[in-house]
């Protein structure tokens, strides 16, 4: 039997860069021999299974009390209120939902309980993932063609060539720099094709518009044939207080739901306890759920924008 520690990290940006710091620290203040998988939504369903046999670590995703170790930021981390009663923090366990990304959490945890002195580029990625995570960018134009090496790597995500190609990045970046990482030939290959798709779908977007009412945009890009840009919205309308859409995924379609980060509205509502009701999670600025067919995602949708709309209205 193998006493090897899986870590299995969300995949997204800080989700990676969470699993490659873990690995690293883990291996160096622990003896632990790792090894790393991403999760995905889906992954829930069987959740009590999760981790089979393996012994395993969940970093920047839902809280498994099976989990040797486990770090995340998402207040929707408990699936359950018996999973929320499991849990205390300890010295293999840290929850902040203040924080705006994973990987500074588990730096300072690190810090605080193992003694670990993190590197500069450690500390670098930690920064990035904030600004990608909280989408704390200067503006539109940053997030959309900014293209600092953590930027470059999360759009390359994007047209990711393979299942196995956000495994490779943490790898990357479990020894190297985000500027290393970045120039990888496979990251380079990626990033050419997502920028091209980039300006593809911000060339769609505004056919997928279905209404633009108090503010907040509804679209419907759940069709195989439109590209997506996440900032879109905001990029051809920079009023937007919030955008609202139905997006395909591999298996079936996602309701995604987000403030305009760059004018975030003065009132509004909580996303992620909004998508929570329907299955999904996320923040109070960016949430997302998965209904079962089309037509539930783009009534999900519709109903959402309907409540934000009511959300942003002046009280008299
Ligand atoms: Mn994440």
């Amino acid at each position: 039997m193998s006493h090897t520690l899986r870590i299995h990290y969300h995949r997204d940006f800080d989700g990676m860069v969470s699993a490659a710091v873990l690995a690293k620290i883990l291996t160096e203040t622990h003896d632990e021999k790792v090894v790393w998988s991403s999760v995905n939504y889906d992954q829930r369903r069987d959740w009590k299974a999760f981790g089979g046999n393996e012994r395993f670590a969940i970093v920047d995703f839902h809280f498994h009390p099976g989990a040797e170790y486990w770090f995340d930021h998402h207040p929707t981390t408990f699936l359950t209120p018996e999973l929320r009663k499991a849990y205390e923090p300890t010295d293999r366990w840290a929850w902040d939902e203040t924080s705006p990304s994973c990987p500074p959490l588990i730096l300072r945890h690190a810090a605080d309980h193992w003694g670990y002195e993190p590197s500069e580029r450690f500390i670098d990625m930690a920064k990035w993932s904030d600004v990608v995570d909280a989408a704390r960018f200067r503006d539109v134009e940053q997030a959309i063609f900014g293209d600092e090496p953590a930027l470059r790597i999360t759009r390359s995500m994007t047209a990711a060539p393979s299942r196995e190609y956000p495994d490779e990045l943490v790898a990357a970046m479990f020894k190297m720099t985000l500027e290393e990482v970045a120039n990888l030939p496979v990251v380079e290959k990626a990033h050419e094709r997502a920028s091209r798709n980039r300006d593809k779908a911000l060339e769609q977007f505004p056919r997928t518009v279905i209404s633009i009412t108090d503010q907040v945009l509804l679209y419907d890009a759940s069709s195989s044939k439109v590209r997506r840009e996440r900032f879109a919205p905001f990029y051809h309308h920079p009023e937007l207080k919030y955008a609202v859409g139905v997006i395909p995924t591999r298996s079936g379609f996602h309701v995604t739901a987000g403030e305009n980060p760059f004018k975030p509205p003065a009132q509004g509502l909580h996303l992620g306890e909004l998508m929570e009701k329907h299955g999904g999670g996320g923040h109070r600025a960016v949430a997302g759920a998965n209904p079962d067919s089309l037509e539930g995602a783009r009534t999900l949708a519709a109903e959402c924008a309907e409540l934000l709309r009511v959300a942003v209205q002046p009280k008299s």
